[in-house]
């Protein structure tokens, strides 16, 4: 098989959202090894990598009187065909099917015999768990996968729900996601300095675009079951409007505990001051912020729910608790804040597992080999 380096598109929503992440991660890495990237998207993704292998093309939507709702699929695909086209790109790789998946196929379609252009397409969460059940969306999806030239999942448990609610009868290959930390701008103590955190004050934290799925309902009623005692704050990294989080705080009494930061771009530096994660989600196809956190060595609390088991081993990297049981959580986080050599050999033990299941080293080859299956050498 050649190694040749390849010329690769990628396309993820641009705003903060674990699948955006993923894909300007993605894009970082794979252009580190030497391959030509190419972001498609209506605007630069939140992480996107700077580099002389790193292009970005802009997706224009333009508003017409006569469309209610402005219409995205059909500017993208366009835009995709050119770029294919333009730059010879070997594989367009779209993160998120809808509409990236469907545009992508259209693009195929449009570009006919000029390009042949390959499309894998990753399903990352809400695409299946929620799109995937809608009946307005769930054949447009399906039909997008079957005539994707492969399939991809972010973890075990999103296998079983495509299969299961789309009835997608293609192999499906589950890459897990990865993570990579970068060497943050700022220490421990400046960023406890910068967040307020007194001597001896434990920081939990909690990284999330706020969506009604990720709980804030439970997370807040967990931080309300903590012992009044407990020296804490969580602190909440928040990828969009923090107002109702905070409404429900104020209603449960408990904004004295909570520190909120938004749009935060050097996340590493809070993931290393963290004492331990809490994570409410409903349901997670994988939950990228349980990764960061392990990666440097800090476990985390959450639901039992989704592909969160595939990421943390309950009792060895974390702890895990049935969904809702804010009572077994707060038991959980009083028990581990209150024994350190507990906290710090499960963190001991997460960033291991990171290195060795989750790294780029660990994930990046198996792209790589995907793209050059479906490329056909
Ligand atoms: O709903 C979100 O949390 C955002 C969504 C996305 O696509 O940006 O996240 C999904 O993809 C992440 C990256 O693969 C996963 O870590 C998240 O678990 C997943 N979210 C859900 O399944 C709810």
């Amino acid at each position: 098989m050649s190694d040749r380096l390849l010329k690769i598109g990628i396309t993820c929503y641009p705003s903060v959202g674990g699948s955006g992440i993923l894909a300007s991660e993605l894009g970082e890495e794979l252009a580190q090894r030497g391959h030509e990237i190419h972001f498609i998207s209506y605007e630069q993704p939140f992480r996107m990598p700077v580099g002389p292998k790193v292009f970005f093309h802009k997706v224009q939507i333009n508003s017409y009187d006569l469309f209610k709702y402005p219409d995205y699929t059909l500017p993208l695909s366009v835009k995709m065909a050119e770029v294919s086209r333009d730059h010879g790109l070997d594989v367009l790789h779209v993160h998120y099917a809808v509409p990236h998946a469907t545009a992508a196929f259209l693009a195929r379609s449009m570009l006919h015999r000029e390009h042949q252009l390959k499309i894998i397409t990753t399903l990352h969460g809400t695409d299946t768990t929620l799109l995937g059940r809608d009946p307005g969306y769930g054949p447009a999806i399906r039909h997008a996968l079957e005539q994707s030239d492969a399939i991809t999942t972010v973890s075990e448990f999103m296998r079983t729900e495509t299969v299961r609610l789309l009835g997608v009868q293609r192999p499906i290959e589950v890459i897990h996601n990865f993570f990579e930390p970068h060497p943050t701008e700022h220490s421990q103590k400046e960023i406890r300095r910068e967040l307020g955190l007194a001597d001896g004050e434990a920081m939990l934290l909690h990284v999330s675009n706020l969506r009604p799925l990720k709980r804030l309902d439970l997370l807040l009623d967990t931080v309300a079951r903590l012992k009044p005692k407990l020296a804490f704050k969580l602190v909440v990294l928040a990828g969009a409007d923090p107002g109702p989080l905070l409404a429900e705080a104020r209603r449960l009494g408990v904004t004295d505990r909570l520190i909120i930061r938004e749009r935060v771009t050097d996340i590493e530096g809070y993931l290393a001051t963290a004492d331990l994660g809490l994570f409410t989600s409903e349901v997670e196809s994988f939950c990228l912020s349980i990764l960061e956190l392990l990666t440097v060595g800090c476990p985390s609390v959450a639901f039992a729910v989704g592909g969160i088991p595939e990421v943390t081993i309950s009792g060895e990297t974390g702890v895990l608790v049935p969904l809702g049981d804010t009572a077994a959580m707060a038991g959980a986080v009083q028990a581990l804040l209150a024994d350190p050599a507990r906290r710090a050999a499960l963190g001991r033990a997460a960033q291991k597992r990171a290195r060795e299941k989750f790294s780029a080293a660990a994930i990046i080859p198996r792209y790589e080999a995907l793209y050059r299956r479906v490329c056909g050498n």
